[in-house]
């Protein structure tokens, strides 16, 4: 080889592992943000809301316990678990149980908490979902809650069972279920597997909704633990589990589908929406939130996901037409495997999540970077020596080449 292309492929090589470090950068995690315990040694608190003041204290908190059934009351600075405001009697098995919870902006007036469940249908003698609400508000006579079943017969297994309930601005509910481990499903208009619903507070369906008289507003959909709206233009987004790749995050369009079981990640077929996101390694995410505060001003208007598998919190920078283009996925907080859960928008100018045992606030804690500065150094010695290996390694190649031969076709003079 010529020393002097050998040379440039030296160069070219350690330029090409210098230039990685701005992705490495970007794709790299730590403590960047700052967490603190709002609750710990809770029961599974798979749901939280902070819901408007009026029934409860400013600030308070509400969530689902998966096993139990109860929907507990946190009030600010009270002692945990909280006290038990409602109950149902759940069945649980898998991903099965209490999973998702959620409140309307008009809770100040009008006190119901929604829950989506896991129960045993007596009919089918097996496991269902459905969505119910509470009325939280003075009774008469005095007793539990009264309960409303407000959507029934979403199809139930051990895994798959969606269960994240979010209200849109315009008061309609939306619900997202799993494929129940029947694939064929998220593609048949007439399940409610595999699809986000979208109903009234009622449970009535919403005239303008894609298919007249049904529920269903987006469909495809393998298994939906995240859902929140961007809160600009009132778009849902949704964080979605792929099998053993391609976990995603999507904007919904009414009456899209979103392409499981034929595929997933970004398939480029006009038949299907593809994902704004993919991650290609499955993280399992859980939660997302859009952050609207002001305590962490670096993070507002970021969208906040959270993962199971790896317990980290990610920030995704979005631009464009519709927020649709991620431009920064940074690991800002984690709390390892067996991670994070739910992750809302506190309303006092602070990010919550919650994990199988507690709820966390965080803050942007104000480093410039998450990553050990010495890491760059580092590898930016790694590319200096790789250099100098394979320029002294081909040089000592062309010393010890043999003299050459002399042409052939004759013998020698
Ligand atoms: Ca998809």
């Amino acid at each position: 080889m010529d020393p002097r292309r050998a040379t440039g492929l030296a160069v070219a090589a350690a330029v090409a592992l210098l230039s990685s470090f701005p992705l490495l950068l970007a794709s790299s995690g730590g403590a960047q943000a700052s967490r603190e315990a709002v609750a710990t040694d809770l029961a599974w608190p798979v749901s939280f809301v902070f819901p408007p003041p009026g029934p409860f204290p400013a600030g308070s908190i509400l969530y689902s316990e998966r096993f139990t059934g109860n929907v507990r009351l946190l009030p600010p600075g009270g002692a945990p678990p909280g006290s038990i405001v409602a109950n149902t009697t759940v069945f649980a098995d898998g991903e099965e149980g209490f999973l998702g919870i959620a409140v309307a902006s008009d809770f100040a007036s009008r006190p119901y908490v929604y829950a989506y469940h896991t129960y045993l249908n007596t009919t089918t003698s097996g496991p269902m979902n459905r969505v119910i609400r509470w009325w939280l508000g003075p009774t008469a006579p005095p007793g539990p809650p009264p309960k409303e079943v407000v959507l029934d017969g979403i199809p139930a297994n051990t895994l798959h069972d969606g269960g994240i309930l979010a209200f849109a601005d315009d008061g309609t509910l939306f619900i997202t279920t799993g494929d129940a481990s029947m694939p064929g499903n998220a593609q048949d208009n007439a399940s409610l597997s595999g699809k986000v619903l979208r109903v009234r507070a009622d449970g009535s369906i919403p005239a303008d909704n894609p298919i007249p008289g049904s529920p269903v507003y987006t469909l495809g959909h393998r298994n939906v633990f995240g859902l929140a709206f961007q809160p600009a233009t009132g778009v849902p987004f949704i964080s979605e589990n792929g099998p053993t790749e391609n976990d995603e995050v999507n904007v919904l369009e009414p009456g899209r589908n979103y392409g499981w079981p034929i595929g997933t990640g970004a398939l480029g077929d006009p038949r299907f929406a593809d994902p704004i996101l993919t991650y290609r390694s499955v993280i399992a995410p859980t939660g997302i939130a859009f952050y609207t505060g002001n305590g962490s001003p670096r993070w507002t208007g970021s969208l906040f996901l959270g993962d199971w598998n790896f317990g980290n919190l990610h920030r995704l920078t979005l631009v464009g037409p519709g927020y649709r283009g991620v431009v920064g996925d940074e690991v800002v907080d984690s709390v390892g495997f067996a991670g994070i859960i739910d992750v809302e928008d506190g309303p006092d100018g602070d990010l919550y999540f919650s994990t199988p045992s507690a709820i966390y606030r965080v803050r942007d804690s104000g480093d410039a970077h998450s990553v050990d500065p010495l890491v760059p150094l580092a590898l930016a010695a790694v590319a200096v020596l790789v250099a100098f290996v394979l320029v002294t390694w081909l040089r000592g190649r062309r010393r010890r080449r043999p003299p050459p031969l002399p042409p052939a076709g004759g013998p020698p003079p």
